[in-house]
């Protein structure tokens, strides 16, 4: 017997119809997700955004160390600070750090420098990972820690687009600044930053595809 308590768990077991039914309804649900980059300013309720990081924090992670921090950013002056700081560091990628291949590959996505959601959406989530975690007696090691928070992010995102909102997976690179300018403790690296919120009225899509099950799958 372990030293450690485990509790009973079950799922009802459904009908095949049931699960065709869930199974399909999710993927549908899925589908209509788009990454966003034109947001409105219409408020969302607190509540909303602390559902959703609650159920980002339920994911799967290496030894249940959960090494993972989301900052929330609402305040117009820490948000003008964020814009600021990666329109900076993206003038230079889209201007010189980024191969020609890559600016080509981007061409369909409508991306540039210009950063205005990091302003517009009415929060911010930045989403930081916990190489180690700080105990008083000294740091505690984290496992499998980028696939972690890998997985924190995907049900961030799921979870956005499933209370009826948007987000748009944005990685400023060098990415550093969040750390300083939302003054986090050593041992925390941003990895994304999404801004969420709805759609502004002129939002616009790029007109892509995904790729179908047969290129994504193979069965044994
Ligand atoms: N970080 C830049 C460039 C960029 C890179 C990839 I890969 C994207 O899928 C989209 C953008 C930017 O945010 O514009």
């Amino acid at each position: 017997m372990s030293k450690y308590p485990f509790i009973p768990h079950s799922r009802p077991v459904l009908s095949d119809e049931q699960l065709l039914e869930n199974s399909k309804t999710f993927y549908e649900e899925m589908d209509t997700r788009r990454t966003v980059r034109h947001f409105s300013s219409r408020p969302v309720p607190k509540e909303v955004i602390e559902n959703i990081i609650k159920t980002a924090s339920t994911a799967p992670s290496g030894a249940h160390k959960q090494p993972w921090t989301f900052a929330i950013i609402s305040s117009p002056d820490m948000k003008r600070k964020i814009r600021i700081a990666a329109e900076k560091e993206e003038q230079e990628n889209y201007h010189g750090r980024m191969s020609e291949e890559w600016i080509r590959d981007l061409e369909p996505l409508g991306t540039d420098e210009h950063k205005p959601f990091l302003e517009d959406a009415p929060y911010l989530i930045a989403v930081f990972k916990k190489a180690y975690d700080i105990h008083p007696e000294g740091k505690r090691k984290n496992y499998y820690v980028n696939e972690s928070v890998g997985l924190a992010a995907v049900f961030l995102i799921a979870a956005i687009h499933q209370a009826g909102l948007c987000s748009l997976t944005h990685t400023p690179s060098p990415m550093n600044f969040l750390e300083q300018i939302l003054e986090r403790p050593k041992n925390e690296r941003a990895i994304l930053l999404l801004p969420v919120g709805y759609p502004s009225e002129e939002a616009v899509v790029p007109d892509i595809q995904r790729k179908p099950l047969e290129e994504v799958s193979v069965w044994y």
